[in-house]
């Protein structure tokens, strides 16, 4: 079985074309997308035998976005067929000063309606060696946070790495909701991938914010974040905070912070113009996963990671499609920050 497995919904988005807002559209770009799909399709397509376990219909829908990861390369063996709808999210790209938005139409969907018991988890852990689920899985109901909590579980006991990107999703539930389930699945989680406003806002911690304005940055809000971190859940082998900071229009700021248990690093800052930015915290945490799996340094494995993030604002759709020496020039770019 996949050496990295990742849990959580698969949906089809349609995106107006271009520009266009909603009410414009007489057609849509269809693409497949979900927090930790992506990430596997990211870490697949840096080479690394990567697996997703889902519920999805077995109709032609749902064939579509098994399809899409196997032509990712993506293990799709451990994914349970049934159910009666796929999940669907409208995209409209914004551009300049009007943000993009994202409807949503998941409700019922075959995975939001799962059955715990559905899913074996000796089996999908098989040989596995790193779990990655994000805080969208279990805001998608009762049934997708208790199966969240059984993969949690049966990895702890397997010794999986546990990653767990917060990913906070104001549509999906409140923060108070989501404070109060993270926390409870905090425990299980050695590798937490994050942003500093989420960790203030789920976790009541205090910190300044640190804001990217070229040259310099400050770190300490995010160093102090780690420290309070690491304290309250002492588990937690690394931590990973990302950086944006916004520009103007299409253009923004993008770096982090990374604490790997030895001391605390931050990497450099890419000016990045956006074509399509959903993803681009999936392309991170894939980058950082397959940084840590191939034992890069903390700094040549945060530069990775940033990188890998920053390349997939240049591409259209939910999906990273990089590959490793692409994601090290940029990396290694400016001369200083080399990556193996
Ligand atoms: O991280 C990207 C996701 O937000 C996108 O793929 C859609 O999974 C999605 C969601 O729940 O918002």
């Amino acid at each position: 079985m996949a050496r990295i497995m990742a849990l959580g919904e698969i949906m089809l988005r349609l995106s107006p074309k271009g520009h266009r807002r909603f009410v414009q559209a007489g057609e849509f770009d269809v693409v497949y997308g979900g927090g930790e799909a992506n990430v596997a399709v990211g870490l697949s397509n840096f080479g690394m035998d990567a697996g997703f376990v889902s519920k999805i219909p077995q109709h032609e829908i749902g064939q579509a976005a098994v399809n899409e990861l196997r032509k990712n390369g993506v293990d799709t063996s451990r994914i349970i067929r049934g159910g009666a709808r796929l999940g669907i999210y409208f995209l409209e790209t914004g551009a300049a000063q009007r943000p993009s938005k994202v409807v949503y139409d998941r409700a019922n969907s075959a995975f939001a309606l799962a059955e715990p018991q559905e899913f074996d988890w000796d089996a999908v852990f098989d040989g596995c060696e790193w779990f990655h689920f994000s805080g969208i899985t279990p805001a998608l109901g009762k049934n997708a946070a208790q199966i969240c909590k059984d993969a949690c579980a049966a990895a702890k006991k397997k010794d999986i790495t546990v990653s767990c990107d917060l990913n906070y999703r104001k549509n999906l539930w409140t923060l108070e909701e989501a404070g109060e389930m993270m926390k409870s699945l905090m425990p299980y989680v050695d590798v937490l991938i994050a942003n500093q406003e989420q960790v203030k806002s789920l976790f009541g911690m205090e910190a300044a914010s640190a804001e990217i304005k070229e040259p310099n940055v400050d770190y300490s809000g995010c160093q102090s974040l780690c420290v309070q971190l690491r304290k309250t859940w002492p588990q937690l082998d690394k931590i990973v905070l990302s950086l944006r900071g916004s520009v103007s229009g299409d253009d923004n700021y993008f770096g982090a912070a990374y604490d790997d248990g030895t001391g605390f690093v931050h990497s450099r800052n890419h000016l990045i113009h956006m074509v399509d930015r959903v993803g681009s915290g999936d392309a991170f945490s894939a980058g950082i996963i397959y940084a840590i799996m191939n034992g890069y340094p903390a700094q040549e494995a945060i530069e990775f990671a940033v990188a890998s993030g920053v390349l997939k604002h240049s591409i259209e759709g939910d999906g990273s499609m990089e590959s490793v020496e692409e994601v090290k020039a940029l990396a290694g770019g400016d001369g200083s920050g080399k990556v193996q």
